[in-house]
C-alpha cells in the first residue's frame, strides 16, 4: 500500500486504517495525547490517545443525532449542558435551536478546544456564539454541584476508560437526574452495539431505575468501531418519539430529519435483544 497510513486499533481484534495526507498537529496535553491528521478518505481528524474522535467526513451524522434528538423531544429547551465535546460539534448543532438561551460546554481539556478552533473550524465555529459558555472542568463534578438547572444534558465523551469512565456510571446518572429541570432530557453516546453489549445493557438498566423513561437509539458512524453507534436517553417526561415534526423538519441538517429521528428508535433484533436480556454480572 503506497503512502503513509494511520491505524487505529478499534478493538483487540479489529483495526481501521486511513491513508494520511499530513500530520497537522501533535501534543501531549495534561490529560491525553492529542493529534490532528489529514486523511484522504475522511479529511481532517481529531485523535485522542490514538482513537478517532471525529472527522470532517462523517462528523455531521454523530453530532446531529446526539443533539437534535434530545433537543426536539424537549418541548422548550432553553438551558443546555454539553459534557465533553471540546471539538464544538455538539454545540454547533445545539445553537441551531432558537429556544436555546444558554449552552454550557464543560470540557476537561482546554487543548482540545484550542486545537479544534485552529484545525477544525468548520466543527468548532459555534463555540464563538454569544449564548455559549465554556468551562474547563470535570463534568462529573459539575453535575454533582448543580440542581434543577438544565433542560437538556448531552454527554459527548471519549470511550469509557480512564477519566471518562465515571460518565457511564449510575452515580453520575443520578446526579444528572437532579441537575435536570422538570421535563429534562439526557442523552449520552454509549458505544457500539456490536462490541459493547454488556455496557449498553448495564447503562439501560441503570437509566430505567433512575428516569421514568429510558430508551436507546442508533446512528451510523463509519469511523467508530463497528460503524453503528448507540445513544442512551433518559427522560423526566417527554416521550422520545413525540416531538414537533415541522420544527424538526425546518432544521438545517445533512443527516437528521424527523423521519430519521423516528426510525432511529426502531431497533434491529440484534440490538433489541441486548435490552431484553438480564444483566449478566
Ligand atoms: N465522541 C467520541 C465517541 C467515542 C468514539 N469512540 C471510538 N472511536 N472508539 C468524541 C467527540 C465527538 N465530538
Amino acid at each position: 500500500m503506497k503512502g503513509l497510513w494511520f491505524t487505529e486499533l478499534q478493538t483487540q481484534d479489529l483495526a481501521l486504517s486511513c491513508r494520511v495526507k499530513a500530520t497537522l498537529h501533535r501534543e501531549n496535553t495534561p490529560y491525553q495525547e492529542l493529534a490532528i491528521i489529514d486523511t484522504e478518505a475522511y479529511g481532517r481528524m481529531l485523535l485522542l490517545d490514538g482513537v478517532i474522535q471525529t472527522s470532517i467526513g462523517d462528523e455531521f451524522i454523530y453530532h446531529e443525532m446526539i443533539s437534535h434528538v434530545p433537543l426536539n423531544i424537549h418541548p422548550n429547551p432553553r438551558d443546555v449542558l454539553v459534557i465533553g465535546g471540546g471539538d464544538g460539534g455538539v454545540i454547533r448543532e445545539v445553537i441551531k435551536h432558537s429556544s436555546v438561551e444558554k449552552a454550557t460546554l464543560v470540557e476537561i481539556d482546554a487543548r482540545v478546544v484550542a486545537s479544534a478552533r485552529e484545525y477544525l473550524p468548520e466543527i468548532a465555529y459555534g463555540l464563538d456564539d454569544a449564548r455559549v459558555e465554556i468551562r474547563y472542568e470535570d463534568g462529573i463534578e459539575h453535575v454533582r454541584r448543580v440542581e434543577d438547572k438544565y433542560d437538556v444534558i448531552i454527554v459527548d465523551s471519549t470511550d469509557p476508560v480512564g477519566p471518562a469512565a465515571g460518565l457511564f456510571a449510575a452515580d453520575f446518572y443520578r446526579d444528572v437526574f437532579r441537575a435536570l429541570k422538570e421535563n429534562g432530557v439526557f442523552v449520552s453516546q454509549t458505544e457500539s452495539p456490536l462490541f459493547n453489549r454488556e455496557l449498553i445493557r448495564r447503562i439501560q438498566n441503570d437509566l430505567k431505575r433512575i428516569f421514568p423513561i429510558a430508551s436507546l437509539y442508533l446512528a451510523p458512524v463509519p469511523t467508530y468501531p463497528g460503524g453503528i453507534w448507540s445513544f442512551s436517553l433518559g427522560s423526566k417526561g417527554p416521550h422520545p418519539e413525540s416531538f414537533d415534526w415541522d420544527k424538526a423538519a425546518r432544521l438545517n441538517t445533512r443527516f437528521y430529519t424527523p423521519e430519521i429521528h423516528r426510525a432511529a428508535f426502531y431497533l434491529p433484533p440484534f440490538v433489541a435483544e441486548i435490552l431484553q436480556q438480564e444483566e449478566s454480572f
